[in-house]
């Protein structure tokens, strides 16, 4: 694993990492430095005079003249920054460098064939910014050329239809955010804690604003058999023949989207460009990547990644399949696992909320494992089948505490705890586990992810 601790925000870097001027110094500062600082800065200002000379020393004399008695000042207010456009399509901060979507080794013996995972605990807001989506592949990723890439329209219609990018990217475009979570984010963890933080443990979960066409638009080109014509199969253009089977009644209602945009701007390559179907609600899987061919059918069509994959083990050992919908879920990323509280005092408790069914309505946060709860203010925009954001004031007392969030959905669904979800789930499946997340605040103020039974 690579520097697994460096995961952002608030953490304490190991000893033999070269921090260029870490995120880690800049809390260090909060809280023994700035007052300090501003108090050397007035003092040397006051003593001015006195100072002068080792002032004037210190801080060299601008061309031209000027006074040398001026405080001594940064390279960055002394000199001429960089010009615009040095960077073309423009990068963040070299001090934000630790701030990396990443593998979890040995998850997956090739990395065409595995994941990526986002730094949630670093993220702000709800949306992720594109560099930093979740990485899915089943055979790898491909930058296809879109002036070559076709999308097929076929089953039951009057008329097959096939679309370039251009003749799509002609027809009235709707903009929607919507968070995508792979079926099997979390699942590490259905039977013992696996993971050591929110990245791994709930990192295959990213949000965008999405720019497409409503899929029934197409489908009306087309003259799709709406009555027949109960499901539609998705179909990519890589090698893993990615076919997933869309119920009809979700492309009805308009959300389903034959996607081309994401935040502002095309498709990142590794998301599909230049087109890719958007399911709101479910799971990653259906959201068919480099998606070249839509077959509207009147029965599931039962592929491979609906049959054998994607599917939930039960206790009995049966397993059930088409259970597509992400149901409502929750983390905290800040404090959480792999992070490190400098001191007590203050925190700011901050995690992301989502259901596939609708708006989350409602966050409790808990810090006692679950023993009271007290309800988080849900911040901006509350979205449906969105991630949100929920904020929540706590003064850390230095004691042992176990954080964990709750969401409810506009449905009146709840978060389950473990022992709820594993009466019904068992402990050996893979996908939709989305039990309520706990992390232990231990008294040196690391924090390690841990289960509540
Ligand atoms: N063509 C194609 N589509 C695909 C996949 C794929 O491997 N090939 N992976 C699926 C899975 S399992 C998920 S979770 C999402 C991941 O999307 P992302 O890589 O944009 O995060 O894409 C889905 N669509
Ligand atoms: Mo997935």
């Amino acid at each position: 694993m690579d520097t697994p601790t460096i995961q952002g925000r608030l953490l304490k870097a190991p000893e033999n990492f070269i921090d260029p001027a870490g995120v880690k110094t800049v809390f260090q500062e909060a809280k023994a430095g700035r007052r300090h600082f501003i108090r050397q800065a007035f003092a040397a200002a006051a003593t001015g005079l006195a100072t002068g000379t080792a002032l004037a020393q210190a801080n060299p004399v601008p061309a031209g003249g000027g006074d040398p008695n001026i405080l001594q000042l940064p390279e960055h207010t002394r000199g001429l920054g960089q010009g615009v456009a040095t960077d073309g399509y423009g990068k963040p901060s070299r001090f934000e460098v630790n701030v990396q979507r990443r593998q979890s080794p040995g998850l997956t013996q090739t990395t065409q064939s595995s994941v990526s995972f986002a730094p949630l605990q670093s993220l702000f807001g709800i949306v992720t910014p594109s560099g930093l989506h979740f990485e899915r592949h089943h055979q790898g990723w491909w930058d296809i050329d879109p002036s070559k890439h076709r999308l097929m329209v076929n089953g039951l219609v009057k008329q097959n239809m096939v679309f370039t990018m251009d003749e799509l990217m002609r027809l009235p475009s709707v903009s929607r955010f919507h968070f995508i979570e792979c079926g099997a984010n979390t699942g590490m963890e259905w039977g013992n804690v696996a993971v050591p933080t929110c990245q791994y443990s709930h990192g295959m979960l990213s949000c965008s604003e999405f720019t497409g066409v409503p899929l029934i638009r197409l489908l009306e080109l087309a003259g799709a058999d709406l009555k027949q014509g109960k499901f539609v199969l998705a179909e990519g253009a890589d090698g893993s023949s990615m076919t997933r089977t869309i119920p009809m009644s979700l492309i009805t209602s308009g959300e389903v989207l034959v996607a081309y945009g994401q935040n502002g701007e095309m498709l990142r390559p590794e998301n599909g460009y230049p087109l890719r179907l958007v399911v709101p609600g479910v799971q990653g899987v259906s959201w068919v990547k480099y998606l070249r061919r839509l077959e509207v059918g009147d029965q599931p069509y039962a592929t491979k990644d609906e049959a054998i994959h994607y599917i939930d083990l039960l206790p009995d050992g049966t397993h059930r399949q088409y259970t597509g919908i992400q149901e409502v879920k929750s983390v905290v990323t800040t404090p959480s696992g792999g992070q490190v509280l400098l001191d007590k005092g203050f925190y700011n408790i901050t995690g992301l909320a989502w259901s596939g069914r609708g708006k989350v309505s409602r966050v409790d946060v808990s810090v006692d494992g679950g023993r009271h709860w007290r309800q988080a203010r849900i911040e901006g925009p509350s979205m449906s089948k969105c991630l949100t954001r929920f904020n929540l004031d706590w003064v850390w007392n230095g004691q042992p505490a176990i954080i964990q969030s709750r969401a409810t959905d506009e449905t009146g669904h709840v978060q389950a705890t473990y022992k709820q979800l594993r009466a019904v789930r068992g402990s050996r499946s893979i996908y939709h586990n989305n039990a309520i997340q706990s992390w232990l605040v231990q008294e040196n103020g690391e924090v390690k992810n841990v289960q509540v039974s």
